[in-house]
């Protein structure tokens, strides 16, 4: 048998790639087949360098072989990588189907939270009565938080707050009332009328209507001639804006040390809620805020003088209006961060 001439060996190349490139299944496998033939230091290639090593006169039948089969191996192997990727692409689209008919995912979009939100309301409300906002710090002094406020040490009515204390006798406010006397230091003499708002920790039993950490807004008018009717006024006008004016506001007297007189108000509970008896004891009413005429000895502790002016003063609980406003049968949902109470609001 003769031996295999140039041509040959280019002819058992060109069979060899086409067994070879029907055998791919896949499209992976057909890359592979590509880098093997025509990459760097693929057949291909060596084929192309043996060029020089062929007889003269062979030369110009075996560049035009080499071509010929170059051209038809790369024609079969587009015709396979084509076919390929058509195939993974029905593969993909029976086994994970898209139907573009489908409506779109919705985007859930970020809100405030509801305990925000109600703060902005009695801002609003009171902005338009004339307030300004004034915020003072959640960390105070024992002086700060009750003495000034007419409360000295051993004050029964200290047992009023229970108190969370820091570990070097600063006490976490247990009510916004403090920031009557940074307003009145800092007002220095000149007309107040300003809502203090803010968090406050006490250090109570946690139940239905009451969380030991919780929002306050403080409000204090200061100035000449400012009465008991004026505070009946702005509570009552904002207690209208706040819940409509269908809803009853109830003014009962009360105590509070800084004070005098003291009173406190509640709103009654929407009538045809289920739980009213539970979360008002029976009584229909839930408590939103204390309030009365600045009392002497606190005047004079922010600079005052009781014989000149006059002032009143009151804490309400924003969460507490909002629970009223919406029948919320527990306050502890606030501070929960369950997704299905807060998107409601
Ligand atoms: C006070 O804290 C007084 N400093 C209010 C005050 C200010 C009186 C100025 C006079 C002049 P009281 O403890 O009642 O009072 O709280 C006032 C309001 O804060 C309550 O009516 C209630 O709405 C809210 N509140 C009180 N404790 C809690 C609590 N644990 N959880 C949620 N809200 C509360």
């Amino acid at each position: 048998m003769a031996d295999a001439t140039p041509l040959d060996d280019l002819k058992q190349l060109e069979t060899q790639a086409l067994t070879h490139l029907q055998q791919c299944a896949d499209e992976i496998e057909l890359r592979a087949w590509n880098t093997q033939y025509f990459g760097d230091k693929g057949l291909m290639k060596s084929a192309m360098s043996n060029l020089g090593k062929i007889p003269k006169d062979q030369k110009p039948a075996y560049g035009a072989e080499l071509n010929r089969i170059k051209a038809a191996v790369t024609v079969a192997y587009d015709a396979a990588l084509a076919e390929a990727k058509e195939k993974s692409l029905q593969i993909s689209l029976t086994t994970n189907p898209l139907d573009v008919t489908l409506p779109g995912r919705t985007q859930i979009r970020g809100r405030l939270h509801p305990a925000t939100q109600i703060l902005q309301q009695v801002y609003a409300i009171f902005a338009d009565l004339g307030f300004q906002v004034y915020r003072t710090r959640e960390v105070e002094t024992d002086e700060l938080n009750f003495e000034l406020l007419n409360m000295p040490a051993h004050h029964p009515a200290r047992d009023m707050w229970d108190t969370f204390f820091t570990t070097t006798g600063a006490v976490l406010r247990t009510h916004t009332s403090p920031g009557q006397i940074h307003v009145m230091r800092e007002a220095a003499g000149k007309p107040i009328r300003v809502i203090l708002p803010g968090m406050c920790y006490r250090n109570e039993a946690i139940s239905t209507r009451s969380e030991i950490q919780f929002y306050q807004v403080e409000g204090l008018v200061v100035g000449e001639g400012v009465t008991m009717a004026d505070l009946k006024g702005v509570i009552t006008a904002f207690a209208r804006r706040m819940f409509g004016p269908e809803r009853q506001v109830r003014i009962r007297s009360s105590y509070f040390p800084f004070t005098e007189p003291s009173i406190e108000v509640d709103i009654d509970w929407p009538k045809d809620d289920p739980n009213r008896d539970r979360l008002t004891k029976g009584t229909g009413w839930l408590e939103i805020l204390g309030a009365g005429m600045v009392h002497p000895n606190v005047l004079r502790a922010g600079g005052y003088d009781p014989e000149k002016v006059t002032g009143f003063a009151f804490g309400m609980g924003p969460q507490r209006m909002l629970m009223l406003k919406h029948a919320i049968d527990d306050i502890r949902l606030f501070w929960q961060n369950d997704l299905r109470f807060l998107k409601q609001f």
